[in-house]
């Protein structure tokens, strides 16, 4: 991108004398953000329309990337460092005496996801422009994002997250492209000219989607891609007869009960939770979608869609958008006029699955009589797929009609929507070997037997422009002056970085950087929460949402037990440590919240006892998001991936601690497994349970945890410390979470995680954690080749098996 010093000057300045009545020195710096923003946007504006026109030339299979969330974290320096124009902005400003960095805090967080899955789409999304692929997403611009965590007394409290108070700088709004959504109402028959029947409902809330479009800007390259969100409104604007009546919020009702489609992102432990506003949520953006698609098709290429699974394909990110299969039969046929069988053939080479969890609870269902309520004509179309499905399992397991009944989209008064996803497309994966692997022989053994050959895995990836180059800017340096350039666009070629492995002056370098890492996290959290982190020790790390099966609580069992033995033994001298957490649980999750109270104030109690200072600090980060992320990675010695094994289906925080030089203690879970045999298994500390055995002692029913407290007088002093007062004087409030590990609550096994099980080999893995440490040399070499071997976690490999596999794009140059 040409980048002129002076133009960006002045456009910088007029759009703030414009926007904002104000000159350089009186703006202050969310004007800065805003103007510099815009500024840059415009920049992006022509490739944006040059990569669409490309794409328009001639027909061009693109991919299509429909998710519930997209977590995008912030774009200012994203964009300017993927158009190569950051260094110079920066230089700009700084001859206008603006810093840069206060600018850059400006921006909110576009938190638009929970976590992994909504992360992962957004990685996606640079690996498909910097790669030069066709690939956009479709989601909802939703008006709250995650909420903003707030740490009172030691519990989480949650505050909406307005992220959209200011305008944001990167988003067009596009209201000429508006489509609308229907909600409700009874499906009605009438006939088309051939004389046969033509569906339609009537009577049904009609709903306005207006497209919101974000630039998605590959990486030294011209393409842009287009990331578009949906936003609701209603077509009839408040009632002025109401008010007029001075039924001033029955006036503004049907506004607010349209717009509460788009108003707010749901957290990730509802379970089955049956919610109606989100299945709107879910329908909403994808007939949204969807008609957004056939109308460009037809407008492109007229009505014969035979066409349309070669110029289409649709990725569904977990079931949350599967709905969108009813919804193009329901176009074809009841918009378009073709059949049923010339629809589904359609329909059934457009759409692919992937699967991100094997928590059998967290499968969507949808109860018949919330889905037939919203949706009447879909509820009818998936009525007749789960039909003919029956048919095909009657023909194909005439005696089985417990299968039958099993793999039955409807069952039970509950639409599978799983079921749904794995009838409906032609690629079913999962996100890492271990995860597709457990999909095929546990959770959807079934279906692998139906249809094997759309089974398929693809390990999760992330984008090392954001991970690395922009999070890590002094590691990228020490990497590009070591090997070069090309690691941007090519990860395996920090392979070459092996040869440094026993280069003492390389070693050290490194680890300067990371210290320089940490006492720049350090100086943040003294400022944004007045902690006081010490850089000279360990810094370990664990940061992903709360879920038991995380098991952040065996990271506290540790702590608690790390504290006891250091007041126990003043010869014990492990290097100091400081214990790192960041985590939001779903805010009606209560023993996830119980878990933050839990680690909050054991970190009181440690933090201010004297006899362990210097040796031991615990940390909870408030608000974690994807920009704390961005200091956090960098500056960690230790990567926590302690999950249940078979529990996590990838992990890709796994993949940024890696890229950034830390040093992985975790179970063979997830991408770990893949993450260890690239490193090296003397490059990282593994411990605990395989899922194999888990699957053992599962079909045996042979867990017992009480054996281990038994066996183990250190565990057991450390649990007994939940009740007995040490913690908490009303010895009631980690009860629940005693109990559960001890005798199981609420009809639960005990420890379904597997805490107590594991807690003795963490141990052990941890001292050799502490014991590698204080050879530091040692360490760098290991923190060293685990950077070296991370080639295979960017997102662009994962982006290159998608359409190698799934996809089957072409790139298109943008000249
Ligand atoms: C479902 C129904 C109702 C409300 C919310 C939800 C919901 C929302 C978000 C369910 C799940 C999610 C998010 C799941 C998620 O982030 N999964 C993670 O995906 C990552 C990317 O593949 C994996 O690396 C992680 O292992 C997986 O936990």
């Amino acid at each position: 991108m040409e980048f002129n010093a002076e133009e960006f000057k002045e456009n910088l300045t007029a759009r703030l004398k414009r926007q904002y009545g104000k000159d350089i020195t009186q703006a202050n710096a969310h004007d800065l953000f805003d103007a510099v923003s815009a500024s840059a946007q415009e920049l992006i504006m022509d490739n944006w329309m040059k990569t669409r026109r490309e794409y328009e030339k001639k027909p061009t299979r693109q991919v299509y990337y429909l998710s519930a969330e997209f977590l995008m974290g912030r774009a200012l320096s994203n964009n300017l460092i993927n158009t190569l124009i950051k260094d110079s902005v920066v230089d700009v400003l700084k001859s206008l005496n603006i810093d840069y960095n206060l600018i850059e805090d400006q921006e909110p967080d576009a938190g638009l996801g929970n976590g992994g899955l909504g992360r992962l789409a957004a990685c996606f999304l640079d690996s498909l422009a910097t790669l030069d692929y066709p690939g956009h997403g479709y989601g909802i611009r939703y008006e709250y994002g995650m909420f903003e965590q707030h740490i009172e007394n030691g519990y989480q409290v949650e505050y909406p997250d307005n992220w959209l108070v200011h305008r944001d700088p990167w988003e067009v709004k596009r209201s000429d492209l508006a489509v609308t959504v229907k909600f409700g109402g009874n499906v009605a028959v009438a006939k088309w000219p051939n004389d046969t029947d033509r569906f339609y409902v009537e009577n049904a809330e009609e709903i306005i989607a207006t497209p919101y479009d974000m630039p998605i800007v590959g990486y030294d390259t011209n393409t842009v891609n287009t990331l578009r969100l949906w936003q609701a409104s209603s077509p009839n604007g408040f009632d002025l007869q109401l008010f007029n009546d001075m039924q001033y919020n029955r006036a503004v009702e049907r506004q607010n009960d349209a717009e509460n489609i788009s108003r707010v992102l749901y957290p990730n432990d509802s379970g089955p939770s049956g919610k109606a506003l989100r299945l709107k949520q879910q329908y909403f953006f994808s007939s949204a979608s969807l008609q957004d698609l056939v109308r460009h098709f037809v407008s492109e290429y007229g009505t014969d869609f035979r066409k349309f699974p070669e110029y289409h394909v649709i990725q569904l990110n977990d079931t949350h958008p599967v709905v969108a299969i009813p919804e193009l039969m329901r176009i074809l046929m009841d918009e378009y006029g073709l059949g049923w069988d010339e629809s589904w053939s359609i329909v059934s080479k457009t759409f692919a699955y992937t699967n991100h969890t094997i928590l059998a609870e967290a499968l969507e269902k949808w109860p018949i009589n919330i889905f037939q309520g919203l949706l009447p004509r879909i509820y009818q179309i998936v009525e007749e797929i789960n039909r003919r499905l029956v048919m095909e399992l009657r023909d194909k397991y005439p005696t089985d009609y417990s299968k039958q009944n099993k793999m039955s989209i409807i069952n039970n008064g509950m639409i599978h929507m799983a079921w749904l996803a794995i009838h409906g497309c032609f690629s079913v994966n999962g996100v890492a070997a271990l995860h597709t692997e457990l999909l095929k022989t546990q959770e959807l053994k079934d279906w692998y037997d139906l249809y094997p050959q759309k089974f398929n895995n693809k390990t999760n990836g992330v984008t090392q422009r954001r991970w690395l180059l922009c999070a890590n800017p002094e590691l990228a340096k020490f990497i590009t002056a070591k090997i070069g350039n090309g690691w941007q666009k090519d990860l395996t070629k920090l392979k070459d970085l092996e040869k440094f492995a026993d280069d003492e002056a390389a070693l050290k370098e490194f680890l300067a950087i990371k210290q320089a890492n940490k006492v720049k996290l350090a100086s943040y959290l003294k400022e944004t929460q007045n902690e006081f982190l010490d850089p000279e020790s360990i810094f370990d790390v664990q940061i992903k949402r709360l879920h038991e099966y995380k098991r952040q609580l065996l990271n506290v069992l540790h702590i608690m037990y790390l504290y006891n033995r250091l007041l126990e033994d003043p010869n014990y001298n492990p290097p100091a440590r400081t214990f790192i957490f960041g985590a939001k649980a779903a805010s009606g999750y209560r023993r996830a919240k119980t878990i933050i109270k839990l680690i909050n104030t054991v970190a009181e109690r440690i933090n201010n006892d004297r006899r362990v200072r210097g040796k031991l600090r615990v940390v909870f980060v408030e608000n974690y998001r994807v920009s704390v992320a961005e200091k956090l990675f960098p500056a960690s010695d230790v990567s926590e991936q302690i999950s249940t094994a078979g529990k996590e289906a990838s992990g890709t925080g796994n993949m940024k601690f890696m890229i950034n030089g830390a040093v992985t203690i975790g179970t063979l879970d997830g991408a770990n497994i893949e993450i260890v045999e690239e490193a090296g298994a003397e490059n990282a500390f593994i411990f605990g349970l395989t899922a194999d055995e888990i699957i053992k002692i599962e079909s045996e029913h042979s867990y017992n945890p009480q054996k281990y407290l038994e066996r183990n007088p250190q565990l057991a002093k450390v649990m007994n410390q939940l009740i007995d007062g040490t913690y908490d004087p009303t010895h009631q409030l980690f009860r629940e979470i005693y109990d559960s590990l001890v005798y199981g609550v609420e009809g639960q096994r005990p420890d379904v995680y597997y805490v107590l099980a594991d807690f003795a080999a963490y141990v052990e893995a941890q001292e050799k954690v502490a014991a590698t440490y204080s050879d530091r040399m040692k360490w760098a070499k290991m923190a060293l080749l685990n950077i070296a071997r991370s080639g295979k976690f960017s997102s662009d490999r994962t982006i290159e098996d998608y359409v190698r596999d799934i996809w089957k794009l072409k790139k298109v140059e943008v000249k």
